[in-house]
């Protein structure tokens, strides 16, 4: 019985010690507890913060566009040499602008092409980019539509310390494979660790499809017509993995040939290649 006693004393003892414990018990997490660590939600403002919908003919907007030009081959090997205002390789017309690949010898090269920057014109940080194309095709066509930098603030080299976003690349060899890649420092082709993502679009040559990303400060996330494809996410360690909390400009251009363009050689056939955007249109993201 004594036995029995100490045994219920222990038993009570333990309960005690117990319910004494379970007040130390962190309180469970409330619901703005769970709030602050979910994922931001982002939301992009109504109206563009600036647009080109190509109503104007003629040469491209000067307050918006200016030209890379040249044919040093573009870090890539390319064919074509990028002229400079020339109505042959960049107009606007019927409310598109249309940048247009030949086949013709100039300065140093057998191609002509455009490549239309917005670089000190239209430079931007985060926001919404929708640039509704259609596409050239043909065997060493490679038309992108794409982000650079404006400045280079990080790392020992502009490119790829800076970072590159594009939304939309194409190699004619392989059809309908639309690609959205991202370049940095540590993603990027030259060493094989670039974070892409490829979407089929079947007449991509035949038809007109929006090419968008949205663009935050914790991701970059690729569209065609508004379905998701591609997701970067900005991992926190760093510039070297994330250098896209500056701004960057818009380019868009027909490259020929080239390391990737022209794997499997350049159709001479196929030309002239065309591809006819209808608006370019770039929303701010909301506070
Ligand atoms: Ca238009």
């Amino acid at each position: 019985m004594k036995k029995q006693i100490s045994l219920l004393g222990g038993l009570i003892l333990l309960i005690f010690l117990a319910c004494k414990q379970g007040s130390d018990v962190p309180e469970p997490l409330n619901i703005q507890n769970i709030q602050s660590v979910a994922a931001k939600e982002y939301s992009f403002t109504q109206n563009p913060v600036w647009s080109d919908e190509f109503e104007q003919s003629g040469l491209p907007d000067e307050k918006i566009w200016s030209y890379d030009v040249g044919g040093s081959g573009w870090g890539n090997n390319e064919l074509q040499f990028y002229t400079k205002a020339d109505l042959d390789n960049a107009y606007v017309k019927n409310g598109y602008l249309t940048i247009e690949a030949r086949k013709e010898s100039f300065e140093n090269r057998n191609f002509t092409s455009a490549r239309l920057v917005t670089k000190g014109k239209k430079d931007f940080l985060y926001g919404r980019i929708e640039v509704r194309a259609k596409l050239p095709s043909g065997r060493g066509t490679w038309p992108a539509i794409w982000t650079l930098a404006s400045q280079s603030e990080y790392g020992s080299t502009y490119w790829p310390d800076n970072g590159e976003i594009d939304i939309m690349e194409h190699v004619g060899y392989d059809p309908g494979v639309v690609h959205a890649t991202v370049h940095t420092k540590a993603f990027n082709h030259v060493i094989n660790t670039q974070k892409a993502a490829t979407q089929l679009v079947s007449d991509f040559d035949q038809s007109f499809h929006e090419y968008r990303i949205d663009w935050t400060p914790d991701y970059i996330k690729a569209f065609i017509d508004g379905k998701l494809y591609f997701t970067f996410q900005n991992t926190s360690k760093g510039w070297e993995e994330w250098p896209f909390d500056k701004k960057q400009h818009l380019l868009l251009n027909i490259a020929v040939g080239g390391n990737w363009g022209g794997q499997k050689g350049v159709d001479d056939a196929i030309f002239p290649a065309k591809m006819l955007v209808d608006y370019v249109r770039v929303y701010g993201l909301n506070n």
